[in-house]
């Protein structure tokens, strides 16, 4: 039923950029209202399970607006049918009643009709309705979703260093990392078999419920501790073959992946800026100006934040310096959501550690 759901999305009528524009600008408004108009139901506490969990509606709905903004921005309607039964999935899971959907889109209408112009709410209402007509059957792709997707592709010591990494144990997980590089110095094979497995699994366990938020913080920070001496203790060969700049777009706090292309590249010669996360784009663009790298890299996890890739892309076509600059980008949200590939294929997408190392390789050899 999904893909009927996705080619039925391809009917929407593509948006006017004034009208994303608009919605972009007024989106805190927006959110404000609807907040409001949710806040004042008497079935409120029925459509999200307890009235706790008024904190979590409200960022849902800031992330609403935001995913929002780039489904606008770029049309991109696919990504929106293939999102949705995530969000109405995990929402339930935190005790929504499905019903707090079409309440809350209809809501969201009204803000609109006080917002935005009627040029441009009739611009976005289609998207809403287009949402609301078929919430039966985004609720029936929800309940049939089973939560056993394979994680990422593991080797032997995966368990072993999401253990160390939960545990606390910085050297344990270090000697794990170091025993794996001392015995082909290929550091994407830790990072990519090692290293994201036992991070996606604290991922998965974290959503369970099975570990909490200040656990899942720690095992990051040792992750990222274990990347961070890796890189410190080997770094890069001395032969340079080019320059690279790596970095997670605007608002992107997920930057681990980031990192462990920019050691992986390091180590095959390239010289590489690493920007690390939540780049604005203009600091993006003028850091690249200044550096002018053979290539560049963005990392991007939220759906919401898809947008500003195609804004660095467009900008950097534009731009005389950069427009000779090869872009490639990765990040789980390829991966979860394959639909949101649809909207790059003017650069290279990659999830591969080995296979973007070879792909600079392949720009450098051009
Ligand atoms: C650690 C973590 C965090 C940390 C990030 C810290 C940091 N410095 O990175 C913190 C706590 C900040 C965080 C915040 C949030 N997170 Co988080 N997070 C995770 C977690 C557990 C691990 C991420 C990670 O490091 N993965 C390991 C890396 C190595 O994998 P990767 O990024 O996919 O990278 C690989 C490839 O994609 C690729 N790649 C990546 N970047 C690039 C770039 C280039 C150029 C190339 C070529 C390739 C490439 O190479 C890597 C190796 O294969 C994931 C679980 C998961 N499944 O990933 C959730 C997860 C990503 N987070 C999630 C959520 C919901 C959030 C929050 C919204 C939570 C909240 N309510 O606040 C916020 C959003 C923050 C924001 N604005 O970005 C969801 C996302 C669901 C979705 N996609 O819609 C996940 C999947 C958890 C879950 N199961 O629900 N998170």
């Amino acid at each position: 039923m999904i893909r009927e759901l996705i080619s039925e999305s391809e009917l929407l009528p593509a948006i006017p950029t004034e009208a994303a524009k608009a919605f972009d600008a007024r989106k805190g408004l927006l959110v404000e209202r609807v907040n409001q108009a949710l806040a004042a139901r008497n079935d409120l506490e029925r459509l999200i399970g307890k009235m706790d969990a008024v904190e979590m509606m409200h960022d849902n709905h800031r992330n609403h607006a935001m995913f929002l903004t780039t489904v606008l921005y770029l049309s991109a309607f696919r990504l929106l049918a293939s999102v949705i039964p995530w969000v109405y999935l995990t929402y339930r899971n935190y005790g929504f009643s499905f019903d707090y959907f079409p309440v809350a889109l209809n809501a969201w209408k009204a803000a609109m009709k006080i917002e935005l112009s009627e040029l441009d709410a009739a611009a976005v209402f289609p998207v809403y309705d287009w949402m609301i007509e078929r919430h039966d059957r985004f609720v029936c792709v929800a309940e049939n979703i089973t939560g056993d997707e394979p994680l990422a592709e593991s080797n032997e010591n995966a368990h072993k260093f999401y253990q160390a990494i939960v545990r606390k144990d910085i050297n344990e997980a270090l000697k794990i990392g170091e025993n794996e590089l001392a015995r082909d110095f290929r550091p994407d094979r830790f990072y990519q078999y090692t290293l994201k497995p036992a991070m996606y699994q604290v991922g998965s366990h974290w959503q369970q419920g099975k570990l909490s938020v200040a656990e899942e913080h720690i095992a990051t920070s040792v992750a990222q501790t274990v990347v961070s001496t890796l890189h410190l203790r080997n770094p890069g060969t001395g032969r340079v073959v080019g320059k690279a700049m790596i970095a997670a777009v605007a608002g992107e706090l997920h930057d681990l992946g980031a990192r462990m292309i920019s050691h992986s590249l390091a180590l095959s010669g390239w010289e590489v800026t690493c920007l690390g996360a939540n780049l604005p784009i203009m600091t993006i663009v003028e850091t690249a100006r200044k550096i002018r790298p053979n290539f560049a890299g963005f990392s991007l996890t939220m759906p919401y934040h898809l947008h500003y890739l195609r804004k660095i892309i467009d900008i950097f076509k534009a731009d005389p310096v950069l427009c000779g600059v090869s872009i490639m980008a990765g990040g789980s949200v390829f991966c979860l959501f394959p639909e949101a590939r649809g909207y790059f294929t003017d650069i290279a997408i990659i999830n591969d550690i080995a296979a973007a190392v070879q792909k600079a390789g392949e720009w450098q050899n051009a």
